[in-house]
């Protein structure tokens, strides 16, 4: 049986997903038959309550020179970041010359706001192209892997830290515990470590099991994150549910006994408690709605294709990785993925070898549906795509259930 990554509790895994490629693996024709594959299962820790996966490839072939995601694809994405930004100005950077962290700052969506303000800060991205487009913006990058170690080199090099930021980074990876000890180090006496990530609730709400894939070790409540931090005297003193990425959640956490616990944190956990993010009951029932939106998406599909209707897919996400090889859709269903990340164009989709083409493709020629991938954009999406519907064109969306946008 699995052990826990956070109590070393064993736990049963409550879904498999079957073998999976790395999410944002996209490939060339001749990678084909050297593809990587491990096997994708979830299971919830009964004792500290932390929904994880059981099996993670090693870092280095998720994180590297070559990795697909860019964090300035989405322009709401960038506004994200600035109100995020101002707010950590405003509210927690109280000290003459402060010192912000960020861990995981891929181009410096976020810490482009820091370096504009004239504020020190340092971002921490081990995915050396990402970390370069930041270091071209000037804003000062070290290409490393968070951890303990790390942390304490940069508490010689820089002094301690007013923020850490981070954001859908914390639940990437799997050894927290080092993480965690590394952040008592860096963090000043007053300093806090504000992090956000797709929270549990909404993927139990919304069935929104495409969150779980390779790089997301972690799917975090506030137990969870308070259980873990309590160990390293620190606590989660103020939580904030965020509208992005599909329903997230943004957790404060200061030394203990620093500052003022907002009764946010409280009510978060009693609302835990209700939606059942603490019962394996809870999980078993994630399982079998995950069973159904998958037969519900193949029965839509293959009627669509029956009717000889054109598919396309919109946005090569690394969600999508989950659903296509979970639900099996290759390119007889979705003829291709429409994707504005250079680094995707040309290649395929990790598994099912769906053809990846840049956005001009699907602008030029519309399909009949768009299977929308980046569900968690659809506002920016819709805005920008009231052509395609103009001319007959209708979505399909599968989170928080299947079906065809009328
Ligand atoms: O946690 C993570 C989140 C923050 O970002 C990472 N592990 C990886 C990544 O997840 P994702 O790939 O599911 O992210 P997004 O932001 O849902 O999707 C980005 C992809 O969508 C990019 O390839 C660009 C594409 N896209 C597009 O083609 N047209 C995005 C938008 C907004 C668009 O209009
Ligand atoms: N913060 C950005 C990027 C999220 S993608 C955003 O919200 O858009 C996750 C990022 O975490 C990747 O850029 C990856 O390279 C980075 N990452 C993975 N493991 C890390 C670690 N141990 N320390 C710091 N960054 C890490």
């Amino acid at each position: 049986m699995p052990q826990c990554l956070i109590c070393q509790a064993q736990f049963e895994p409550f879904i498999s997903f079957g073998k999976m490629p790395i999410a944002n693996g996209f490939l060339s024709a001749d990678q084909f038959t050297d593809e990587y594959f491990f096997e994708l299962k979830a299971g919830f820790c009964q004792n500290c309550n932390m929904v994880q996966l059981t099996e993670q490839p090693d870092r280095e072939m998720m994180f590297h020179q070559d990795y697909a995601f860019f964090s300035s694809t989405s322009t709401r994405m960038g506004i994200h970041f600035r109100q995020f930004a101002e707010l950590v100005i405003k509210d927690y950077l109280k000290s003459s010359d402060p010192f912000v962290v960020e861990l995981g700052s891929n181009d410096g969506i976020m810490l482009q706001n820091f370096a504009g303000a004239g504020i020190r800060h340092l971002g921490i991205e081990p995915s050396a192209n990402v970390a370069q487009v930041a270091i071209e913006k000037g804003i000062a990058t070290i290409c490393e892997f968070f951890d303990e170690a790390l942390a304490k080199r940069i508490v010689q090099e820089h002094g301690q830290a007013d923020a850490i930021l981070a954001a859908n980074v914390m639940c990437h990876i799997p050894y927290l515990h080092s993480v965690a000890a590394g952040i008592r180090a860096l963090l000043k006496p007053d300093g806090v470590l504000i992090f956000e990530d797709p929270y549990l609730g909404d993927i139990v709400e919304k069935t929104s099991y495409d969150q779980i894939y390779d790089e997301h070790a972690f799917y975090f409540s506030a137990a969870s994150i308070s259980y873990l931090f309590q160990q390293y005297g620190m606590e989660v003193i103020d939580v904030m549910p965020q509208n992005v990425h599909g329903g997230s959640m943004r957790y404060v956490i200061a030394h203990k006994a620093k500052k003022r616990i907002s009764p946010a944190v409280a009510a978060q956990r009693s609302k835990e408690k209700q939606l059942g993010l603490d019962r394996r009951q809870t999980f078993e029932q994630l399982r079998r709605n995950i069973e159904s939106c998958r037969r519900e998406l193949m029965e839509l599909l293959t009627r669509l294709r029956e009717h000889r209707k054109r598919i396309v897919g919109y946005a090569a996400t690394s969600k999508s990785t989950t659903v296509t090889n979970y639900c099996e859709i290759t390119a007889d269903l979705v003829e291709f993925i429409s994707d504005t990340t250079p680094i995707k164009q040309g290649k395929y989709s990790p598994g099912t070898h769906i053809p990846v083409r840049p956005y001009h493709e699907f602008a030029d020629n519309f399909p009949d549906y768009a299977l929308l991938f980046g569900w968690n954009h659809a506002k920016e999406i819709f805005a920008k795509e009231q052509e395609f519907t103009k001319a007959g064109g209708k979505w399909i969306v599968y989170v928080p259930k299947v079906k065809v946008l009328e």
